[in-house]
């Protein structure tokens, strides 16, 4: 049952994800180099909606002006012919051995200052592109030894270029937000702004803090043992979910990168129910594209890589459906009263009540019968069933 994705849709692919040649720590490429062009064209075809890639993905390291010039035409031009967006764009500051000790925090000033001239140069890039989301992922942010960085100064030298890029993007007044992408480790041994937790108290202490907000991916916060859910609710809590990197990953170990829903499909289940329902009560939504970052199994030829590409879309499709088959089940929001989802949306203190008139009332404390009230089963469990059931196509 593969599932037919629109542009409508909104799903979009890193030109590096179907671009991945399978190179690794311990082999070299298995596929041949994929055409950007052909990317464009193919992800079109599939029903993608946009591209997204880094600077070097499309434009490779020291091509002359004149080079860069003539691919940004081509490129350009395959986006016309095939309608296809390019909602976000990003920087590689990864790749060259220049960045092995970071870019915005290498302990070597002369190449913080190369990396932040690198971000503005292709923040104007993606302005020119119409890009709504500038993605930085500090993949080389980090360190091995901990006796190495002044973590002190290297948070210092991460704000100050992320508070540059983001007041550059004002001051040329580009329709641009940054959305910073944690990563608990790998390549670095451990990588700064580990979680969303940690993105969300970095930004939090930016100058144009407004303009900043979160990238999370799927694998990273599963990397460390955390839900993703949890993660891009509070993001989106807090008003920062800006952009969302969706894949799969099977527990604690190196970044797996696999196809949505291919992880722990559960947990795929409860982010699509929230991207899609939204909280069960009031709360933020995500508007945002649905982009994929997953690689290509190195296992699999070009029909792999397509048949990846489409299987990231059609789990993405396949969950929807079944979250709002969940949602719209009258037993769902039954079980959901039952468990008491929607109580939980109403305040605790009555509108106006102040912590004396709590106190004051002998029913809420002195009175209150906390045996009987630790009686109540929250039947949750029946409730998981429910979801289950939905998620397996029972219901
Ligand atoms: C890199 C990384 C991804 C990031 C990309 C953006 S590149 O492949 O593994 O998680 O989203 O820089
Ligand atoms: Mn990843
Ligand atoms: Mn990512």
């Amino acid at each position: 049952m593969a599932v037919q994705p629109t542009p409508e849709d909104r799903f979009t692919f890193g030109l590096w994800t179907v671009g991945w040649t399978g190179g690794d720590p311990f082999g070299v490429p298995t596929r041949a180099a994929l055409d950007p062009l052909e990317a464009v064209r193919k992800l079109a075809e599939i029903g993608a909606y946009g591209i997204t890639f880094h600077d070097n993905d499309l434009i490779p390291f020291e091509t002359t002006a004149a080079e860069r010039e003539l691919i940004l035409k081509n490129f350009k031009a395959a986006l016309t012919e095939t309608g296809l967006k390019v909602p976000m764009v990003t920087t590689n500051l990864f790749s060259h051995p220049v960045f092995k000790d970071g870019g915005f925090t290498s302990n070597d000033r002369s190449v913080r200052r190369y990396a932040l001239a690198k971000v503005l140069t292709n923040i104007d890039l993606a302005a020119e592109l119409g890009a709504e989301t500038f993605v930085m992922w500090g993949g080389r942010e980090g360190s091995e030894y901990d006796g190495s960085k002044d973590l002190s100064a290297a948070l210092d030298r991460m704000k100050e270029g992320v508070d540059t890029a983001a007041g550059y993007i004002k001051e040329k007044g580009y329709g641009l937000r940054i959305a910073l992408e944690p990563k608990p480790n790998e390549p670095r041994g451990d990588i700064f702004l580990p979680t969303v937790g940690h993105g969300l108290a970095f930004i939090a202490q930016l100058e144009h803090g407004d303009i900043v907000g979160l990238n999370p991916e799927t694998g990273h916060e599963q990397m460390a043992g955390l839900n993703f859910t949890h993660g891009i609710a509070q993001a989106l809590w807090a008003g920062k979910l800006f952009h969302i990197d969706l894949n799969g990953q099977r527990g604690i170990k190196y970044d797996q990168d696999l196809v949505f829903g291919h992880g722990d499909l559960t947990s795929a289940f409860f982010t699509v129910d929230l991207l899609e329902n939204g909280f069960p009560n009031e709360g933020p939504r995500y508007e945002g594209p649905r982009h994929f970052d997953y690689k290509p199994s190195r296992t699999d030829g070009y029909d792999g890589v397509w048949d990846s590409a489409k299987a990231n879309m059609s789990m993405y499709l396949m969950l929807k459906e079944r979250a709002l088959a969940f949602r719209a089940d009258p037993e769902v929001q039954e079980a959901l009263r039952t468990s008491g989802v929607f109580e939980l949306g109403e305040p605790t203190l009555s509108a106006g009540e102040t912590p004396a008139e709590l106190l004051a009332d002998r029913s809420a404390f002195t009175e209150f019968d906390a045996g009987k009230a630790a009686e109540r089963s929250f039947a949750f469990i029946r409730l998981n069933q429910l979801a289950m059931e939905h998620l397996m196509g029972a219901r």
